[in-house]
């Protein structure tokens, strides 16, 4: 080497070896993609699945429409490429590092680069980091993914094994479940890039990842740590910054950790959606070399302690987070995958559906864990809006294998899912599995997979090995030291034993698949309620998303394919019959479905709260939707909220008056929620469907906080000789700051003996409207052709009421009827 370019390239040097990590996408590359056994290559996106690029390319129908899913599962049998070609430059080339990552590939894929296999992936819930310089080379580069059946694969290993798992294939694959058809979804056993794919050049140095700890917190001071791993090309003096703190550090060649502290004077908390602000402190973690930014990561923290309580009583245990120190009762739902192609679902998709749960007073959702670990977007707008996650892993009501490759498989998903969620304030727990324990004790699997007692031990023990030891084990290595934060199974003891509601979380579905009366709901009262629900049917808009209108009936092929659940239209149709007239015309079966729904739940939900502090929790299944389908949620997949979703809203206001009826009185509660304490008159009036007054009464209400208490009883011998039928009672409590009300029916809605009202309609302006009619008219249902959201809805009108409604878009026409419309 002549001495001119040496020194040519020492002056190169330092700019080449400090300049910043870089991060290239190649999702906007042009991806081409083909079914293995074809030669023709068509245009796919990336990130996509072969569903979305099959229907995108007009090769099927489109998956949701009609029953279109019965004659696309052929595409889960096959397997496909993906290929892309991309250019790198003589810059990107001479990195010293660079690497390939892909977020998420969905399952079996095996990837080349120029030809060359560098990776076998086998979860789709992993992330997916290959060292690539060495097969790189300048100008055009070449990759290819071939995807491998995943329904052939777990078929596969399937036959591993001596006996069956119930679950069957789709327990062998580290895949969402969900894919594989629910009693709310499809099955599409999707492949593809279904995450980010980025190509990495850096130089030097680089954060590989951040542990954030939080170490101690009072009102005078929090202490955090940012544990950063960072590696290193080089031994030598770096900089590591943390929003305005600057450290000197001493990297090794290889991988380093490094851990700061940073002290908070006075630190503002984060509270949950209805008790405070949810507040975050902004980081930006800055690793740099000679004033040379070399690389950073950004973390928003928030400030809590969270415990999971369980202290043996009297009764039992008790089951309640306590948040800042304060015991809180959780409200909220479950919380499934948003979209059956996760791809279609953007972060204001995701931003939405955490609106929605705020919108109607949530402060927790469950993501399920037959689905798949949720997008950041999430969790980001979860932290940002105090809703805190009950996160399970990704296993559900089946059980699973546990060989070596498989236990290794699992414990890698942890550890890539932990370490990208635990800094996350929302994140109050994590849970094994969903129904795995419950299934295996109480659902019949031994009798009906005739296991032998070896095979039986041997299957219970894989479990416990998984969901005892490796998953807690692995996730309390990744979560800052003495957090008890895991809870292996949801629920502990199945719905069939008392025992479910004495301690533990419990799935109470006594109600829908035990076909028990909604009034089970109040002496079917656990500690924590994180299951239990009903199915209502989406708005007529939503079915005429995928049926024609002569379709729009029960027995069509399109409406029956969109009902997963083997007796769901039977057992609506049952309830239904219970409480309300059933009606003959569709639209208003779908408006009768939601108010069932919304009763049911209401029912529920009014006894939970009431039992606070005995049970601490209810979340009700399900919050969303992963395409157009009658199920248990309250928002459907359009987002358009049914009944149930106002109804809920109105049942998690901070403070509820509700009532329980007993063999001799009416027991007015107040359950309040919030930290305040209320003083304020408590009246009642028992009015006629006119607006007679017929009896009243009224009580002065202390209302600690965080309490629900009886703070009247009404004794039934006052109210005898009025006619129940033709009255309800409307009770209101009335502070210096705080009022709320509640209306109680005395019987069914069938059996009350409504009379035509009068619906007056006043537009105040374009974005507000005056509600009123001469007679009760009972879950005044508003709607309109073109697309406006209303602030409420299905909401009763007493007499000479004047009810003010907000809608977020103007519109020409709205329409509102109540239940005197529907009978037949
Ligand atoms: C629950 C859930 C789901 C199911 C729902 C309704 O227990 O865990 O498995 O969709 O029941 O049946």
């Amino acid at each position: 080497m002549n001495r001119p370019f040496t020194l040519l390239l020492l002056t190169l040097l330092p700019l080449l070896v400090w300049s910043q990590h870089s991060e290239r996408s190649l999702n906007a590359e042009q991806w081409t993609f083909k079914k293995t056994s074809d030669f023709n290559w068509l245009p796919a996106t990336v990130p996509g699945t072969v569903h979305t690029d099959l229907y995108n390319n007009k090769s099927i129908p489109n998956p949701f429409y009609g029953a279109n899913e019965k004659q696309l599962q052929w595409i889960e049998n096959e397997d496909w490429e993906y290929q892309t070609s991309f250019i790198v430059s003589k810059e990107e080339l001479k990195s010293q590092k660079s690497y390939l990552q892909f977020d998420g590939l969905d399952t079996y894929a095996e990837v080349y680069l120029n030809g060359n296999k560098i990776l076998s992936a086998n979860n789709m819930f992993r992330t997916w980091k290959i060292y690539v310089k060495k097969g790189l080379k300048l100008g055009t580069n070449h990759l290819k993914i071939i995807f491998s059946s995943a329904v052939k694969k777990g078929q596969e290993e399937a036959k591993q094994l001596p006996y069956a798992l119930p679950g069957d294939e789709k327990v062998f694959t580290r895949k969402a479940q969900y894919h594989y058809g629910w009693d709310w979804g499809p099955r599409f056993v999707t492949a593809g890039i279904y995450k980010k794919v980025a190509l990495h050049f850096w130089n030097s140095a680089k954060i590989s990842k951040v542990r954030y700890h939080q170490k101690s917190l009072t009102d005078s001071l929090a202490t955090i740590e940012f544990i950063t791993s960072i590696e290193s090309t080089v031994n030598g003096k770096f900089r590591l910054n943390i929003n305005n703190t600057t450290q000197e550090i001493q990297l090794q060649q290889g991988e380093n950790v490094v851990a700061v502290s940073y002290a908070i004077q006075n630190p503002r908390r984060w509270w949950t959606n209805g008790l405070g602000e949810a507040f975050l402190y902004s980081f930006e973690i800055t690793l740099s070399k000679s004033n040379q930014k070399l690389d950073e990561r950004h973390l928003d923290i928030g400030l809590r302690t969270i415990e999971l309580v369980q202290d043996k009583d009297a009764i039992g245990k008790s089951f309640y987070f306590k948040l800042n120190g304060i015991p809180v009762f959780m409200k909220g739902a479950n919380y499934i995958p948003p979209d059956s192609f996760l791809p279609t679902a953007t972060d204001s998709v995701y931003k939405n559906i955490v609106k929605n749960a705020v919108d109607s007073n949530m402060n927790m959702l469950r993501v399920w864990g037959g689905g798949v670990y949720a997008d950041d977007a999430f969790y980001d707008a979860c932290d940002k809006n105090g809703i805190l996650v009950w996160q399970d892993f990704m296993f559900a009501c089946a059980m699973y294998p546990g060989d070596a490759d498989f236990i290794e498989n699992v414990k890698q998903e942890v550890i890539d899912n932990v370490t990208r969620l635990q800094h996350h304030p929302c994140i109050a727990l994590w849970c094994g599995n969903n129904e795995n324990d419950e299934g295996w004790h109480n659902w019949g699997w031994q009798k009906q997979y005739n296991y032998s007692s070896e095979n039986q031990d041997k299957i219970w023990k894989d479990y416990q090995k998984l969901f005892h030891e490796v998953i807690p084990e692995t996730l309390n290595r990744l979560l800052a030291s003495n957090e008890n934060r895991y809870w292996p199974s949801s629920p502990s003891i199945g719905w069939g034993k008392k025992e479910s509601l004495l301690q533990g979380d419990s799935h109470y579905w006594g109600v829908w698949w035990g076909m028990e009366p909604f009034e089970i709901y109040r002496k079917k009262v656990g500690r924590f309620m994180s299951e239990y629900g009903f199915q209502g049917m989406p708005n007529l808009k939503t079915f005429m998303s995928f049926a024609k209108e002569e379709e729009l009936n029960l027995n069509s092929d399109a409406l029956k394919n969109h009902q997963k659940h083997t007796t769901g239209y039977q057992t609506i149709n049952e309830y239904m019959a219970r409480d309300y007239k059933v009606p003959t015309n569709f639209e208003d079966y779908i408006y009768v479905s939601q108010l069932l729904q919304a009763e049911g739940m209401k029912t529920a939900i009014e006894a939970h709260r009431q039992a606070k502090p005995y049970c601490m929790g209810t979340l009700y299944w399900q919050l969303n939707d992963c395409w157009p389908v009658t199920s248990w949620s309250s928002i459907d997949y359009f987002g358009r909220w049914k009944a149930v979703h106002y109804q809920v809203k109105r049942s998690f206001e901070n403070l509820l008056i509700s009532v329980k009826e007993t063999n001799t009185t009416y027991s007015i509660y107040l359950t309040n929620d919030s930290l305040e304490n209320f003083g304020g008159d408590l009246d009642f009036k028992l009015m006629d469907f006119k607006g007679n007054l017929l009896w009243e009464s009224n009580v002065v209400a202390a209302v600690p906080a965080n309490s629900s208490l009886v703070q009247f009883e009404i004794p039934k011998t006052y109210l005898e000789s009025f006619d129940f039928k033709k009255a309800f009672l409307l009770i209101s409590f009335q502070s210096k700051t705080k009022s709320t009300k509640a209306l109680h029916y005395f019987v069914k809605p069938k059996d009350l003996p409504f009379t035509k009202p009068n619906i007056q309609l006043t537009k105040i302006d374009e974005l507000t409207y005056e509600i009123t009619s001469d007679v009760l008219a009972k879950n005044v249902f508003l709607s309109s052709d073109e697309y406006t959201f209303f602030n409420d809805n299905f909401f009763d009108v007493l007499p000479n009421e004047k009810i003010i409604i907000n809608l977020t878009k103007p519109v020409k026409k709205i329409t509102a009827k109540s239940i005197f419309d529907t009978l037949p």
